[in-house]
């Protein structure tokens, strides 16, 4: 069974939001497209959401650190972000455009460590998504979301270590860059891992 996970497409990765993607909506007709082929097809569709508390550790402000320095969360290399996906706010919100996604996976709650994979926290603490696409029988999955240098990449590579195969759909993915080549070097990672990278092109034309 194929799987379409859409990662963290929430209104503080887009624009005017917190912790604004460049471009980021240039993904949304993208990732829609992909959520009604899979749909239709009676396919498996998921969406993960960053869903940290107001006291969460990644936060510049709760830190004493600087927003885009390196520091340290409970023994573990962090960078510091502004408050962002705050839950029940407006800014860990889905996009207003995306459309609907019933199945969404909740990470980062716990305020002592970070969590970019959808998959495990930084201190490998399991969120619930590999159970509910096992059950679901996919052993195959089609990645597309924000951000491709942090939480894609982070959730493609721990897709291919637990056995998934792995398509990074390219032009529904955008990336942070706190570096100019953070998303170029993260593509070739995935790759390099096993991910297959394509365009939402070949996906569609494909069906
Ligand atoms: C993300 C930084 C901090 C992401 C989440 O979704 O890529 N990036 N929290
Ligand atoms: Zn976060």
């Amino acid at each position: 069974m194929r799987g379409l996970l859409v990662v963290d497409v929430q209104n503080d990765f887009c624009q005017g939001g917190a912790l604004e993607v460049k471009q980021a909506e240039e993904i949304i007709p993208v990732v829609n497209e992909l959520i009604d082929r899979f749909t239709d097809r009676g396919e498996v569709v998921v969406a993960t959401m960053d869903w940290h508390p107001a006291d969460h550790g990644s936060f510049a402000s709760n830190s004493g650190g600087k927003v885009g320095e390196m520091g340290d969360l409970c023994g573990i290399s962090q960078i510091w972000w502004p408050d962002h996906c705050v839950q029940n706010t407006h800014g860990a919100e889905l996009h207003p455009e995306l459309r609907f996604v019933q199945d969404k996976i909740h990470k980062g709650t716990n305020s002592k460590v970070d969590s970019y994979s959808g998959f495990y926290s930084a201190s490998r603490e399991e969120t619930d998504l590999d159970q509910f696409l096992k059950e679901r029988k996919v052993d195959t999955l089609y990645v597309v979301g924000l951000a491709t240098d942090y939480c894609v990449k982070f959730t493609v590579m721990d897709a291919l270590k637990l056995g998934y195969k792995v398509y990074l759909v390219a032009d529904g993915c955008r990336g942070v860059n706190l570096s100019p080549s953070d998303s170029d070097d993260a593509i070739r990672e995935m790759r390099e891992g096993g991910a297959v990278i394509v365009s939402s092109r070949d996906i569609v034309l494909d069906q």
